[in-house]
């Protein structure tokens, strides 16, 4: 079945494209359209055009799988070139997600028709690129610059409604009238004199100034800090508006390949695949049945509890959430019920949404509430002795068949698991801090976890819109297993005289939303910490019983004013300096480059070791879980990829030459074994 096929319905050729899953502008399709244009060009009967597509989407983009490979002719630029220079008009007729190169081929159509679901989008900047075949001039002069910047530079997609409310398209159907009405429409315009070519137009790009362009940037500053690609895009569009059209699409093509080229367009691309392939669970029988999630239990509502509760509840699932007592489960449900109005107070759902999340949600102080439930998922304190009572209990009344899911961090899953009955059917689901928000569900597959359960968790993670990757069973998993050597080398480098604010800013440079010791702060210095156990032995008391509590009381590793602008906090310092005196730790100046080193090679270390434990089933889910988890910089692919990027010989003579400054620290054979081989880890 060829890719492209054009079939006439009177006096209007319609070609579709039917190139599963979503309709990738292959060489094929690209050849298709081409064909299709000068089809409609060469038939006197043909009076206009249709280009829509088979499946659930209109073009969602480039092939990503052709770059990097040698580029087959023709392409897309030349491709809508020919679209737009059509001596007939041509509509694109557009539902699912036109994104990237497959909105670029509706631009260079004449009219755009959408479904009124449809969603338009240009998101090559988050893949590290811009869009490349004619996006950022033809955009602008269609929808005026600050909405085109908008676009562009964020790579959201737009609702169709707003895409016709600025001008992106000329018409909203229903989804089951779109061809038709898509075939209506051309053939209403096919008559007409003239036709909107996009790249031709100036009025809407008109007006626009320095000032215009200086606003965006100073409004984006933080999102074009450290990534390449959201500046460029800007320097595109300004190219839209400073230069003739043809001058606009060389510089746009330029720009372009010079990002395609770049390390950090290759680190985005291999995070897009990356991110995918942590759906797949290696080894599991491609018949594996899974299990109906109808119901939802959660033992505790308190942050965790909660937060997780939302993510069912959103999802239109049902939740039934225990507390021990009625002010604590008041008190939890009352939080949810409070960041949900917040939601819709921002507009990013409806009230209508709230109460129907609401409406799903049922508090009890009874576990017996639960004996129905299809998924429990517990949330109570982090304590081995505590999980496994409250397993023990949940075996006896949770109905068979049901999944019983641990939330804990750190601890044994399989300990845990060997409390109930039925361990076959006990997981580790790890949500992340705030658990309604952050993207990444680790998935702790137990020694006896059963296939169907590992298979319904990795789809109800995809249900809840989470990103999950499956691990083994260690402390702390992947992500915290990966934490604890770069928490152990920060504050080793204070006892040598590294100044918090200087480790916290090497990371920040690295393009970390936060170093460790402002993390410190945020979290709370004093989480864990009990006064009447206190005696000054390690640092964290000694900043604690001066009270020193972060963030919370304005004093911690910084000093936070009342709209916490944080300064280096001396009192802090000086305990430091006091206490590695009295270890008599010698004190020196470090460097930058030691102190990244220090922090993120031993880390490195980390994922190989658990690539060599089978924890992780392949490096790229380490890269997914650091972005996902930990706000790892996107734009250099994730610590495993990042390592590749640098080479893992550099990592294993880092880690040689601080050796004696890392006693606890064991590098990996499987490092060493890539490095010596001059192998990657992502292959
Ligand atoms: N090229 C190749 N394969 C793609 C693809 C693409 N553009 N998009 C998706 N796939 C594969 C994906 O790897 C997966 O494969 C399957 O399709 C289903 O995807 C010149 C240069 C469209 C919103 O960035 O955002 O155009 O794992 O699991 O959740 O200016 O896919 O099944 O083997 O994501 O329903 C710009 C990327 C490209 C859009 C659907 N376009 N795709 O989401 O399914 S650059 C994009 C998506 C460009 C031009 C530039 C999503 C989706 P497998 P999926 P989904």
């Amino acid at each position: 079945m060829p890719a492209i096929t054009t079939r006439r319905d009177g006096d209007v050729l319609i070609v579709t494209s039917d190139n599963p899953p979503v309709n990738a502008l292959s060489a094929d399709v690209r050849q298709g359209l081409a064909a299709a244009i000068a089809e409609a060009e060469g038939d006197p009967q043909v009076k206009a055009v249709v280009i829509a597509a088979a499946g659930r989407t209109f073009f969602a983009g480039a092939d990503i799988t052709e770059f990097g490979k040698p580029p087959r002719e023709p392409g897309l630029p030349a491709v809508i070139d020919a679209i737009e220079a059509s001596g007939k008009p041509v509509v694109a007729a557009i539902h699912g997600t036109a994104l990237g190169g497959g909105l670029e081929v509706a631009l260079g159509c004449h009219y755009r028709i959408a479904a009124a679901s449809a969603k338009l989008g240009l998101p090559e900047v988050k893949l590290g690129l811009l869009p490349g075949a004619g996006g950022t001039q033809r955009l602008p002069r269609v929808v005026g610059v600050e909405p085109a910047l908008a676009m562009i530079v964020t790579g959201d997609p737009i609702p169709a409604k707003k895409a016709a409310a600025i001008g992106l398209v000329d018409a909203l159907v229903a989804d089951d009238l779109l061809l038709a009405e898509a075939i209506a429409f051309a053939r209403a315009v096919a008559d007409k004199d003239a036709h909107p070519v996009a790249s031709t137009r100036a009025d809407r790009i008109a007006g626009a100034d320095a000032a215009t362009f200086a606003a965006f940037r100073k409004a984006n500053a933080r999102r074009l800090k450290g990534f390449e690609a959201p500046e460029a895009c800007i320097q595109a569009v300004e190219a839209a508006v400073a230069l003739p059209y043809a001058e606009g699409v060389a510089k746009e093509r330029a720009l372009f390949l010079k990002l395609m080229n770049g390390t950090q367009s290759r680190a985005l691309r291999h995070l897009f695949f990356a991110e995918r392939a942590a759906a797949k669970i290696d080894g599991l029988p491609a018949d594996t049945q899974t299990l109906p999630i109808a119901k939802v239990g959660i033992l505790g509502a308190g942050t965790m509890g909660g937060g997780i509760a939302m993510n069912f509840l959103t999802a239109g699932i049902p939740v039934t959430i225990i507390e021990r007592e009625q002010a604590a489960l008041d008190r939890g449900i009352a939080i949810i019920r409070k960041n949900y109005e917040a939601s819709a107070a921002k507009g990013r759902m409806t009230a209508e949404a709230v109460e129907k999340a609401m409406g799903n949600l049922a508090g009890s102080l009874d576990y017996a509430d639960l004996a129905d439930c299809d998924l429990v998922i517990e949330a109570v304190f982090e304590l081995m002795e505590i999980k496994k009572e409250v397993f023990g209990r949940l075996d006896a009344i949770v109905k068979q068949g049901a999944i019983l899911a641990t939330n804990t961090s750190y601890l044994d899953v399989d300990e845990i698991a060997a409390a109930t009955s039925r361990p076959e059917a006990v997981i580790g689901l790890h949500f992340f801090s705030p658990a309604n928000v952050m993207k990444l569900l680790e998935i702790v597959r137990g020694a006896k976890t059963a296939p169907a359960v590992l298979a319904t968790c990795m789809g109800l993670a995809r249900r809840i819109g989470k990103i999950a990757v499956v691990s083994g069973v260690c402390h702390g998993f992947i992500g915290n297993r990966m934490l604890s050597p770069r928490q152990r080398e920060a504050n080793a480098l204070l006892m040598e005289g590294a100044r918090p604010v200087d480790v916290d800013r090497v990371l920040l440079d690295f393009g970390f939303p936060m170093g460790p010791f402002q993390m410190a702060d945020l979290a709370g210095l004093d989480i864990g910490w009990d006064p009447a156990k206190s005696n000054g032995e390690t640092l964290r008391d000694r900043l604690c019983e001066a009270g020193l509590r972060g963030q919370k009381n304005g004093r911690g590793f910084y000093d936070y004013d009342a709209s916490r602008n944080r300064t280096p906090s001396a009192e802090a310092e000086a305990i430091i300096a006091d206490f590695a005196a009295k270890a008599g730790t010698e004190q020196r100046s470090i460097s930058d480059e030691e102190i990244l080193e220090r922090l993120l090679y031993p880390m490195v270390n980390e994922g190989a070791l658990i690539l060599e434990e089978g924890i992780a089933q392949r490096a790229s889910d380490i890269d997914i879980v650091w972005l996902n988890g930990y706000g790892w910089p996107a734009w250099t692919g994730g610590p495993m990829f990042w390592a590749d990027t640098i080479g893992l010989d550099t990592v294993v003579a880092g880690l040689e030459k601080h050796a004696a400054r890392m006693p606890a620290l064991r590098v990996s054979e499987l490092l060493k074994a890539r490095a010596a081989k001059g192998e990657t880890f992502n292959g």
